[in-house]
């Protein structure tokens, strides 16, 4: 019997190629290679697709799917039963049978937002982690939060601010989020990784802020700051028809005073610090991974979820938000949740791969 093909997708047209090698590397070196084939596919900063083993250029075509075009790199649809053929440009197809997973790490625009998912939807290729609309929305923090308070999760107070808004009436919008209180946090809808992200104090620092989060969003929120801990919780789908388990919380800090997580304080370790389990009360703990279960099943999560929130100093929880693909090294937040609760970070990959293998592609 030939061992399943895992292809392992990473890389990416974004500025954060760097974290999505990082996850990909780990996720190769955990991945059990007695029982699965594994394909390492990276994709450039330029948009071609690298078969990673060999460095050989290629693009993944089909039979009768239209192409799409990622500069220079044809990336097709394969029909059927999702066969791939991996081409050098130029030179001779060759033939790389069937992947059986893809396993996409891949950060920001095209990865985490839906699009890659839906990609690998139409070829009918399964996939780890979650699907189309949860990645999608799980990217818009305007959406995620309505989903979220449609759940019954306690959400923070923010505004949202469009294109149009912004183009036709500015008063109105630093009228409206004045109203939440200074100090506020404005960011872009939906960039990944903190940036964009600031913290304005009064309404010149409000309306640079916004300008900074629209260059990476025409669609920015705006909220109301929460003096709380940062608490964060993993949420794994579990094999069969179980619900879905929460990890141990664990409570995240910035050294060095930082007000908020900025893009170098999540990617350097050594800038934050994690405690698991956190030292909350037994039954906030609780609460917390209920409300995290809750938040996973709210958005049809699959695979892996991490779910934030604040622990307000009177005893609330207040849901910040979830990522569909959070850090995924061996030392990030979710892994070391889930080392912590028991399941090392070989066995988390492990259940992650066999999640998707035992999935049905198309409706789910
Ligand atoms: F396993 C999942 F859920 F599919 C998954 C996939 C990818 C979880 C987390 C990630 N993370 C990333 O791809 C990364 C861009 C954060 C790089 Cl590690």
């Amino acid at each position: 019997m030939s061992k399943p093909r895992v292809a392992v997708v990473f890389g990416g047209r974004n500025s954060e190629h760097a974290v999505s090698l990082m996850g990909a590397g780990s996720v190769l070196e955990a991945i059990d290679r007695t029982k699965y084939e594994v394909i390492p596919i990276g994709i450039a900063q330029d948009g071609r697709w690298v078969l990673a083993a060999s460095d050989q250029r290629f693009a993944i075509e089909s039979g009768e799917l239209p192409v799409v075009d990622t500069s220079g790199a044809a990336l097709a649809l394969p029909s059927g039963s999702g066969g791939l053929v991996a081409y050098d440009p130029g030179a001779i197809p060759v033939e790389l049978g069937t992947v059986d997973v893809v396993f996409p790490v891949m950060h920001g625009p095209f990865a985490e937002d839906g699009t890659i998912q839906g990609l690998l939807e139409m070829a009918g290729v399964r996939y780890v982690g979650s699907g189309v609309l949860a990645s999608a929305v799980g990217m818009d923090k305007a959406h995620m939060k309505t989903v979220m308070a449609a759940a019954g999760l306690p959400i923070g107070r923010y505004v949202v601010v469009r294109e149009r808004d912004w183009r036709l009436d500015r008063e109105t919008v630093l009228k409206e989020a004045e109203e939440l209180g200074y100090p506020v946090f404005v960011k872009p809808a939906r960039a990944g990784s903190s940036q964009g992200i600031s913290k304005a104090d009064d309404r010149a620092e409000l309306a640079a802020a916004i300008e900074l989060a629209r260059e990476h969003d025409p669609k920015v929120l705006i909220e109301a700051a929460i003096v709380g801990r940062e608490i964060e919780c993993a949420v794994l789908q579990s094999p069969g028809d179980e619900r879905a388990a929460a990890s141990m919380p664990g409570e995240v800090k910035v050294e060095g005073g930082q007000e908020f997580f900025d893009f170098a304080a999540k990617y350097y370790p050594d800038q934050m610090s994690l405690t698991v389990p956190a030292d909350i009360p037994q039954e906030t703990a609780e609460e917390l991974r209920e409300m995290a279960v809750r938040a996973f099943e709210a958005l049809d999560c699959e695979g892996l979820a991490r779910v934030d929130f604040f622990y307000t100093p009177d005893g609330k929880l207040i849901f910040n938000e979830i990522n569909t693909m959070p850090g995924f090294t061996s030392l990030s937040v979710a892994p070391q949740l889930w080392a912590a609760s028991g399941l090392s970070y070989p066995e988390l990959v492990e259940r992650l791969v066999q999640l998707a293998l035992q999935r049905r592609p198309g409706l789910r």
